[in-house]
């Protein structure tokens, strides 16, 4: 098995952040086989300045048998915010959803955490199995839910957004994440490879969840002042939401 740092993190983040990271990270050695994923060159520790504060960027990438890669995102702009971002992006010949996790921290606490199982087909619909394993857990009642944006088409009826105001809601947040991933792993595990048509059609959707992120102009926006805007675009792209370009696996017609 591959030995990973798991927690060590050199940023100092909000709790939450800290303890979602390792939530992540501790599901994914509990339920898959990873190896890692080697992102493009000089884009694994990346430092910037926004508006002459510093923005420090720390990755830590894998895949696994189902996964073409399972990204992990911790950023700190200077004192003032902290972000996490996670997407686990299936290998298109497994009928998977998109895993997607963003939490955004101020220096009053949390603003935004939004995590989701999306569909990645053009339907936008997820598999019986997964509404299944999903409509079974304990919905949680959170006093702020934010709206998604005009975008947001990609996001599941499961898809939580919100603003956490206590330490209550924080855990109910971090449990939910913790319970998405326990069933998207054991769902991949137990998923079949598709015939080369599915592939096709997953690969589209994926496109399209990509596409619609890629609109994201409050992610955007951070990067370009810290980075400019050629390096945002290819950072959004390439890393942060890089649409698959892989031979289809021929194995199963
Ligand atoms: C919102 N994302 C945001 C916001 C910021 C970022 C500053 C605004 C927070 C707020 O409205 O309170 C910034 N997010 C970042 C940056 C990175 C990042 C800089 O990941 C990376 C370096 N975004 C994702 C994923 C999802 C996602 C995987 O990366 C969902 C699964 C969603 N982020 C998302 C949504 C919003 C958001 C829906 C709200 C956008 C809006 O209201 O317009």
């Amino acid at each position: 098995m591959t030995t990973l740092q798991t927690s060590s993190t050199t940023l100092n983040l909000n709790p939450l952040i800290h303890s979602l990271a390792e939530v992540i990270i501790s599901r994914w050695q509990e339920y898959l086989e990873l190896s890692l994923y080697e992102l493009p060159e000089g884009l694994g520790y990346v430092e910037g300045k926004l508006e002459g504060e510093r923005l420090v960027i720390e990755n830590r990438c894998y895949q696994s048998t189902q996964f073409r890669k399972m990204h992990l995102e911790l950023a700190k702009v200077g004192k003032g915010l902290d972000i996490l971002h996670c997407v686990m992006f299936p290998h298109p010949d497994y009928s998977l959803p998109m895993f997607g996790c963003d939490v955004v921290a101020g220096k009053k606490g949390v603003n935004a955490a939004i995590v989701d199982l999306s569909p990645a087909n053009p339907e936008l619909i997820l598999s019986d199995a997964y509404n299944q394993a999903l409509s079974q857990l304990e919905k949680p009642d959170f006093s702020d839910q934010r709206d998604l944006p005009e975008w947001g088409d990609i996001f599941s009826d499961y898809c939580l957004f919100i603003r956490p105001h206590n330490q209550e809601e924080e855990q109910l947040f971090l449990k939910r994440v913790g319970d998405f991933l326990k069933i998207h792993c054991q769902q991949a595990n137990e998923s079949q490879k598709v015939s080369i048509q599915q592939q096709e059609l997953n690969l589209q959707g994926q496109k399209y969840y990509c596409q619609k992120q890629q609109q994201n102009d409050k992610t955007r926006r951070v990067l370009e002042k810290a980075f400019g805007e050629v390096w945002a675009n290819r950072y959004i792209t390439e890393v942060l939401f890089d649409v698959p370009n892989q031979q289809l696996s021929s194995a199963i017609s």
